[in-house]
């Protein structure tokens, strides 16, 4: 006994540079789980799984340096911690805007990285620096060569890789113990992490990838008959009154950046006693008297943020559980919204002062069969006009109008906005609101920005008014995503005048805005119905007398008359007219309080389905197996 203890001893003093930069790995990914991520622990189990699974990790990559030659042996372990580090960082920066962890699709939208410059600076906080503290020391440290030797005997190179795998088995069981099951929930990237650590997740997450692309290649015509079944057995009959209803008009849709419905109806900066704030939205609200106007609507998007949003509206299936379906899949072949109004006469455009290539657009939309995108080639943009991301709002309505003219009736456009977006940037004369004075900065500031932004629509519709174009359209406006992600739930529970934000209330959050708005139309009303953004295909074309019943959608028209009450999020969430689903956990929503987990079972196979039916269109890439003439998906398919 003696002697293994001697010997260990004997090795570890050898190899202390290395345990020393094992160490400080070790630690500093603790303590980045814990005050960056806040990943929470139920007991003692997870936090000693959460303690203990860097450790593997950081024995394995740095282990690597062990089998480089004495001379390298010490750099490649610097660059390997540094890697590391660079890798925690990243996701770091990542999870404070996003509250999510990188997946590899994500890392391959780098074209959108560029413009994200002012948002990333505003992600990064001063103490980040001590991420940073022990590769100076380790620098340090290597210089005195005497000291610090990086030299083990023959066969320990292995014996140390034996190690973390052995230590990474051990974590593995025990968070299977812990969460059955744990591997083959993909889409909880949470869990994962917080069960066999970041580095491991990544690796999980690079499986997960290359499965994805196989099915593509494994896939066969048969594969989409089960999924037409599926599709055909959920579709709805339109509502008479309103089938056709706009046949011929113009179509005019908004995508309100970041909008949440948190602050429709609502004000903010009220005096001591609770009185004379100031109202947020006051053309949003005034126009929910004129519109059909959904209050239970939410977004539906994951990773891919606005285009995700974008996905689920042409094609009226799900965005992937990573990643965007614009970066991994855009050259599908697709039978999306504009595609099927072009097939009916319109003209089908999109509208938005950004590089052609964010996002993947410039392909994607040619897959979506838009006749035309007007990017920020389209638009003049300077200094003078632009604040945060680009153009802002009303200088980008005001341009659009010249666009819009230039047109064949009837067209269907599609408006995407920028200003509302994070850091919530705007200038001081754009401020129609103060900012708030909670302790998060970005709350704050997504007041004004949110007011600007409605300021925006307003101006449109007058000008629309004036240009004699708002008559003979139909609007649908909806917010894209959330404004205000998990970070700020202290500041957000202040607002909302709540002690917490518990998961209930972070699924309520996903609410977003939503109008249907025709001109002259008499049956305006709020339609309480659960909804998303998956809907809003069957909807539109439903309202342009174009039938949907051979289409492949998973939404239901808003305005159908035996919609079933249910929306599916992508991260496996849900929520009916009485109950709520997330994370394990089913609400009743009137208590807003946890429930027996039977009231939500029944729609257990029915969310599988539909986020299963849907993934399996999008990466076996099916609707290659149907004909469609939409030209550029023709173009699509004689590319296969
Ligand atoms: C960029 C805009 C914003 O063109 O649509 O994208 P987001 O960051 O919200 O996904
Ligand atoms: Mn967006």
């Amino acid at each position: 006994m003696e002697r293994i203890i001697d010997k260990t001893k004997n090795l570890l003093y050898r190899l202390r540079f290395f345990a020393f930069a094992v160490f400080f790995l070790w630690i500093k990914t603790y303590l980045v789980y814990k005050f960056g991520f806040g990943i929470p622990s139920d007991n003692p189990l997870q936090e000693f799984l959460l303690f203990i699974n860097p450790l593997s990790s950081a024995i394995f990559i740095l282990g690597i340096s062990f089998f480089f030659n004495e001379k390298w042996r010490k750099r490649v372990l610097m660059i390997l911690a540094v890697a590391a580090t660079l890798v925690l960082y990243f996701n770091l920066l990542y999870y404070r805007f996003f509250t999510d962890y990188i997946t590899i699709p994500v890392l391959f939208q780098t074209s959108n990285m560029g413009d994200l410059g002012s948002s990333v600076f505003g992600l990064i906080q001063w103490y980040d620096v001590f991420l940073f503290v022990d590769i100076l020391l380790l620098m340090i440290f290597a210089k005195k060569q005497h000291t610090f030797e990086l030299r083990p005997l023959k066969r320990e190179p292995l014996l140390i890789m034996l190690v973390a795998v052995l230590l990474f088995v051990g974590n593995l069981t025990l968070a299977q113990a812990e969460r059955p099951q744990l591997l083959t929930r993909s889409f909880d990237r949470d869990l994962i992490v917080k069960n066999i650590g970041i580095f491991n997740y990544h690796i999980y997450d690079g499986y997960i990838q290359s499965q994805t692309r196989a099915q593509r290649v494994f896939a066969d015509s048969s594969d989409i008959i089960e999924v037409e079944r599926h599709v055909k057995a959920k579709h709805e009959q339109p509502n008479p009154d309103l089938y056709g209803i706009a046949e011929g008009k113009n179509v005019i849709v908004i995508s309100m950046e970041s909008l949440q419905s948190f602050v429709i109806n609502e004000t903010v900066n009220e005096d001591e006693n609770g009185e004379n704030g100031q109202v947020i939205t006051p053309f949003l609200n005034s126009l929910i008297d004129e519109s059909i106007y959904f209050d239970n609507f939410y977004h539906q998007t994951g990773q891919g943020k606005t285009s995700d949003s974008e996905y689920l509206v042409a094609n009226s299936m799900f965005g992937r559980d990573s990643g965007s379906v614009f970066f991994t899949h855009g050259g599908n072949v697709y039978d999306a919204m504009p595609g099927n109004v072009a097939d009916n006469g319109y003209y089908a455009s999109v509208m938005h002062a950004n590089n052609k290539s964010f996002w993947n657009r410039d392909m994607v939309y040619q897959s979506f069969g838009y006749d035309k995108y007007f990017d920020i080639m389209s638009y003049d943009v300077h200094d003078e006009n632009s604040v945060g991301w680009g153009l802002k709002d009303v200088d980008f309505f005001e341009q659009s109008i010249d666009l819009l003219k230039s047109q064949p009736e009837p067209y269907y456009t599609k408006f995407i906005t920028l200003t509302n977006h994070f850091p919530f940037e705007l200038d001081e004369e754009d401020k129609f609101i103060d900012e708030a004075e909670y302790p998060s900065r970005t709350l704050n500031r997504f007041f004004p920005t949110v007011r600007y932004m409605d300021h925006a629509l307003e101006y449109f519709f007058d000008r629309l008014k004036e240009e004699g174009i708002y008559e003979n359209s139909i609007f649908i406006m909806y917010g894209d995503h959330y404004g205000i992600s998990s970070n700020h739930d202290r500041s957000m529970a202040m607002y909302l005048d709540k002690e917490e934000i518990t998961p209930f209330d972070t699924v309520q959050l996903q609410r977003v805005p939503m109008y249907i708005h025709i001109p002259g139309f008499e049956g305006n009303k709020v339609n309480s119905t659960v909804s998303g953004q998956i809907d809003i295909k069957p909807t539109i074309l439903h309202l342009l007398g174009i039938e949907t019943e051979d289409m492949f959608h998973f939404g239901t028209d808003l305005n159908a008359p035996e919609r079933d009450e249910l929306v599916i999020l992508r991260d496996g969430s849900f929520v009916t007219d009485d109950f709520l689903f997330t994370s394990g956990t089913c609400y009743d929503k009137e208590t807003e309080q946890e429930t027996e987990l039977e009231y939500c079972e029944p729609y257990f196979a029915r969310v599988n389905n539909d986020l299963g039916y849907s993934d399996k269109i999008l990466f076996g890439d099916l609707l290659r197996y149907k004909d469609y003439d939409h030209e550029a998906e023709k173009q699509n398919q004689t590319k296969e």
